[in-house]
């Protein structure tokens, strides 16, 4: 799906950004729909409504929960068709206008739209009604715990009380992924119009003939209409035309796009009277034996996985505190991201295009498999449910540059039914491959498992493993951590695989010290991090070190976690730790290609 742009055939007009607003619970009152909310109270939009009030009502809140705002189209866009566009409601959405449903949109964490042209023209003032459901259960993405599924597994504790307590308590979300279940309009809602015959889809898919660039490029438009297809240059030259709706074009002498060196083309696809442009690079991706491969040369990885998570906003999209991430990120010498563990919002990929920055893109599937006797393998709603969030985020970042690699899943449960989680994820791994025009590589995030049980992981394109030896396990103890790294990594040597480290961490409280490191202060993170990454180089098959997490996140309440996950480089507001130096320092040393020849 295209992100709306406004040109000279398009105009897109941003919704109000603060909303009407009011909690709900299981069901919502349908005449809420049809009339302005009864006791409603303002909610900003785009952001979580969990982080917004000063109650637990609305940071626990357990159901649906009730936008409404008024949508005016202005006479100017009735020549046009019209298009309502949810950038990213979580997790479920039904959307009403005057009181009659739109459409329902599940997942949230990629874009849906409606068709407003045949219901044009509106009355001024239109009533326009998101009802946001966050609960999770065992077949939604992320994966979590129903009510009623966690009282018909639930073990008696031995103590009276515990028991009889838990039986009562109200009904609340049990994620079974490790960050806050943020919730409500977390992406920008737009009306944006095109013309009548419009461009539904672009896909360009570069490639390279020696210093020649090829642009193979795919349009898809709403009726039968000629097409016409121009680049440019940064400098605004056009180096390349063709016509028809699919093609390639030719850039002699490319510009490469590079981590680090983003040079991008503008595309300019004329259809009828519409219009549409977009930016691209001229890159490859492609593993290579144990290599993985941009431009042709072996790239390694330096980042970390991240979260759309700060303290107002919530998840939701914030363009200051992305711009400000991007930023820290070439502060830390650092060259990517994996998107853990969702697909972010457009507004990022669009800035690590052009800030040459390499993002791992990942289906919000966490938590899947755990404890159900497999029948999350076996369930076809379950996979159709997986398979169409995976074609929707490839629909969506397929002409990124900054996207290198598509992630199926982080932390399925793989060791436990080894052959069913093996058949599940290659139908995925070549879905993936067969949505995606450019065939990126692939991936599945591996959690500490029998490794050697687990047939899903080695079947990947990459390897990639999340390990938390010397903190969950072997806690504390660093020649052990190191022993059990360089244990496992030798087993993945015969594998002849690229592997790397998308997760591995220590949490640390900002500001604890000691002169004998240990367990949550800096100089335990540093210690952690030197000792194993001294591991990680003498493998030279390991293509990449990601460190979990860029910073400090908001989780669920629990004995594991004091304010969340403290896991981070930087803090919550970003204030860097010892380790964000220590790998500022490491990774100005450590450049993006040719690490390990
Ligand atoms: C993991 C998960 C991540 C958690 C992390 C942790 O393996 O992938 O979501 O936050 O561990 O800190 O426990």
């Amino acid at each position: 799906m295209l992100k709306p742009e406004a040109n000279k055939a398009r105009t897109v007009l941003s919704l109000p950004s603060v909303w009407d607003f009011q909690l709900a619970g299981e069901t919502f009152d349908s005449a809420w729909v049809r009339h302005p909310l009864p006791d409603p109270t303002p909610m900003a939009v785009p952001g979580s409504y969990n982080s917004q009030k000063a109650t637990a009502a609305y940071r626990d809140h357990y159901g649906w929960a009730v936008y409404q705002t008024r949508l005016t189209v202005p006479s100017a866009f009735l020549t046009q068709r019209v298009w309502l566009r949810f950038g990213g409601v979580t997790h479920r959405a039904q959307v009403f206008l005057n009181g009659e449903l739109l459409g329902e949109h599940r997942g949230g964490f990629l874009p849906f739209e409606f068709e407003l042209t045949a219901r044009l023209p509106l009355p001024e003032g239109a009533l326009l009604t998101v009802a946001v459901d966050n609960r999770i259960d065992f077949t939604t993405l992320p994966v979590g715990t129903s009510p009623a599924e966690a009282q018909a597994a639930y073990q008696p504790s031995g103590v009276p009380s515990i028991d009889v307590a838990e039986a009562r308590r109200a009904p609340f979300n049990r994620p079974n992924f490790d960050f806050f279940n943020f919730a409500g309009i977390h992406r920008p809602v737009c009306l944006y119009t095109t013309p009548q015959t419009y461009i539904q889809d672009v896909a360009v898919t570069p490639s390279l003939d020696g210093t020649t660039g090829l642009l193979r490029y795919s349009v898809t438009t709403s009726g039968a209409t000629a097409v016409s297809v121009t680049v440019q240059d940064q400098a605004g030259v056009i180096c390349a035309k063709a016509t028809g709706p699919n093609g390639v074009l030719r850039l002699q002498n490319a510009h490469l796009w590079a981590p680090g060196k983003p040079y991008l083309y503008q595309v300019t696809v004329t259809a009828a009277a519409d219009r549409y442009q977009l930016a691209v690079g001229v890159r490859t991706v492609q593993v290579s034996g144990t290599k993985l491969l941009i431009n042709g040369e072996p790239f390694y990885f330096k980042g970390f996985g991240k979260h759309e998570d700060a303290a107002v906003h919530g998840r939701g999209e914030d363009d200051c505190q992305n711009v400000l991430d991007v930023d820290l990120i070439h502060w830390l010498n650092a060259n990517s991201f994996r998107t853990s563990h969702y697909p972010y919002a457009e507004e990022m990929y669009d800035l690590c295009d052009r800030a040459g920055i390499v993002i791992i893109d990942e289906v919000p599937a966490v938590g899947l498999g755990w404890g159900q006797d497999g029948r999350a393998y076996r369930d076809p709603a379950i996979y159709a449910n997986h398979a169409k969030t995976l074609q929707d985020m490839i629909a969506r970042d397929k002409n990124h540059p900054s996207v290198v690699m598509w992630s199926l899943a982080n932390e399925a449960a793989l060791d436990q039914h080894p052959t069913l989680a093996r058949d599940y994820f290659h139908r995925l791994y070549e879905l993936a491959h067969v949505s995606d025009p450019a065939s990126r590589p692939v991936t599945g995030v591996s959690y500490p498992n029998d490794y050697q049980k687990d047939l899903t992981t080695r079947t990947m394109d990459v390897v990639c493993l999340n390990r938390y030896y010397g903190w969950y396990n072997l806690s504390g103890d660093l020649d052990a951590a190191c022993d059990a790294l360089a244990v496992e990594l030798d087993w993945w040597a015969a594998q002849h695989k690229p592997v790397m480290l998308t997760e591995y961490g220590a949490d640390t409280i900002a500001g604890l010290h000691n002169v004998v490191p240990g367990m949550f202060d800096e100089e335990f993170q540093v210690a952690y991090y030197r000792r194993l990454n001294a591991v990680l180089d003498r493998y030279p098959f390991v293509i990449g070190e990601q460190a979990w997490n860029f910073a400090d996140f908001a989780t669920i309440q629990g004995t594991l976690r004091v304010d969340g996950n403290k896991k981070g480089l930087f803090t919550r507001d970003r204030r860097p730790k010892m380790a964000a130096h220590y790998f500022k320092d490491r990774w100005a040393a450590v450049p993006d290609f040719g690490y390990k020849r």
